[in-house]
């Protein structure tokens, strides 16, 4: 049943929309046809996929399925659908130019606010609460997020700007909390615009464990290279002792020495690595090698959930950490407000009943879980969104960064990916039995 009336439905759905499509418009009007068109990494798709790629997932799920209007456009389709052609392909392929797929995109949009005002948002698992349209505005936000992502890998001279973090931050803190052990609500069966995998609710236990009050910061990922992490195999996993032996890695992605000293390189700025800041743009290899150094592990994706939307004093699971209020620049570093994530100890008001800070935004978070089904998953409304990933080659991340937008982020939000990946804009925390 709708959680809303649904003119509430509406007006959330279409700002969710807009607020996606002006953030797209931000990424892609910031740069020039070349780069719109360029290959930057193998790793990602030229930013001109992402931007048509994002007006046929909204044609597709919600002019075709929703609306059943034929395709728009049949012959672009194969071209977008991310299972025919693997990112590193995509520049090869007929694709649309920069001008063309702004045109396509917008008018898949007037379309969509057409059909909005005239659809029930009720009477299909697909239409209640405005999930398609939610889903659709998630969709476009985690391609600005993966847009963004090229932005950092894209050599030249800066073309992204924001204003500095700047919020009340209290370091040091204890530097770690104490979660008790015992039963907890894990996932969610409520939240109105959760994705298949966060579903259903379902009752987990933990033992008690300790989990860092910040994520791990760059001055202690710089002891454990200080400490010669990188040369010692006692540290890592086998495959990511290969890796960083075969890549000759020896710190975080987008790091190098100069004289001496570390340097990062962030949207095209050269600068030296902030000490304070939590550490961005490491594997879950080096995450893992460094919790093992510190004598701690990654938690598991369980105990993360738990140390973020556990209330001890009601027994309940919250929908943040903070509560169950939507989050304000106050709570949480989210939105691409910044170009960076904030330092260890910003955002007092979104700490957890238990005192855990930062959970929500600033960098996601390994984990030490494969990335797997709740018990009862259905996937929906395609396997393609999670099913087809699940197993133990991908690993789960949680808790979003800096560029993730609010209404693609809750405590019950799950991200993955591969455990070698470092050009995501994740760090971790980490954790010890009691
Ligand atoms: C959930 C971030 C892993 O980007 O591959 C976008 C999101 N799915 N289009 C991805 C997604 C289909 C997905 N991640
Ligand atoms: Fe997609």
């Amino acid at each position: 049943s709708p959680s809303a009336s649904p003119s509430l439905l509406r007006e959330r759905a279409a700002a969710a929309l807009t607020a996606a499509r002006i953030r797209t418009a931000g990424l892609t009007d910031a740069v020039t046809d070349e780069d719109l068109t360029a290959q930057h990494s193998p790793l990602m798709s030229p930013l001109v996929w992402d931007l048509a790629h994002i007006g046929n997932q909204e044609e597709l799920w919600l002019l075709q399925r929703v609306a059943g209007r034929a395709s728009m456009r049949p012959e672009i389709e194969p071209l977008y659908d991310a299972f025919q052609h693997p990112r590193a392909e995509r520049p090869k392929l007929p694709l649309l130019g920069p001008a063309e797929a702004r045109r396509y995109a917008a008018e898949v949009r007037g379309r969509v606010f057409d059909l909005l005002e005239r659809t029930p948002l009720e009477g299909s698992t697909l239409l209640d609460d405005g999930f398609a349209f939610g889903m659709i505005a998630q969709h476009e936000q985690q391609h600005d997020e993966t847009m963004l992502i090229t932005h950092q890998l894209r050599r030249g001279a800066p073309v992204l700007t924001a204003p500095e973090p700047d919020g009340p931050c209290e370091p040091p803190l204890a530097a770690e909390v104490l979660v008790p052990g015992g039963p907890f609500t894990m996932g969610t069966s409520a939240e109105p615009w959760s994705l298949d995998n966060e579903r259903p609710a379902h009752v987990r236990d933990t033992r008690p464990f300790w989990i860092d009050t910040v994520p791990v910061t760059n001055a202690a990922y710089l002891a454990f290279i200080a400490d010669g992490g990188y040369r010692d195999p006692r540290w890592w996993a086998a495959p990511g002792w290969e890796q960083i032996r075969e890549h000759s890695i020896e710190a975080p992605l987008f790091w190098h020495r100069e004289a001496g000293q570390w340097l990062r390189r962030r949207f095209g700025v050269i600068e030296p690595v902030p000490d304070e800041e939590p550490v961005l743009h490491v594997s879950w290899y080096e995450a893992d090698a460094y919790a093992r150094w510190a004598g701690r592990r990654l938690p598991t994706e369980t105990e993360w959930e738990k140390a973020a939307r556990h209330d001890p004093a009601t027994g309940r699971s919250t929908r943040y950490p903070w509560g169950d209020a939507d989050p304000t620049p106050a709570h949480a570093n989210l939105g691409q407000r910044h170009l960076r994530p904030a330092r260890a100890g910003s955002y007092p008001a979104g700490a957890s009943p238990l005192g855990v800070r930062q959970l929500i935004g600033d960098v996601w978070e390994w984990t030490s879980s494969d990335f797997l089904p709740y018990p009862g998953f259905r996937a929906f409304p395609y396997r393609e969104y999670s099913e087809v990933f699940f197993g133990p080659e991908h690993k789960v991340l949680r808790g979003g960064s800096f560029a993730v937008d609010p209404v693609a982020c809750r405590g019950t939000f799950r991200n993955w990916d591969l455990p070698v990946r470092r050009q995501i804009f994740a760090g971790f925390r980490t954790a010890r039995d009691v």
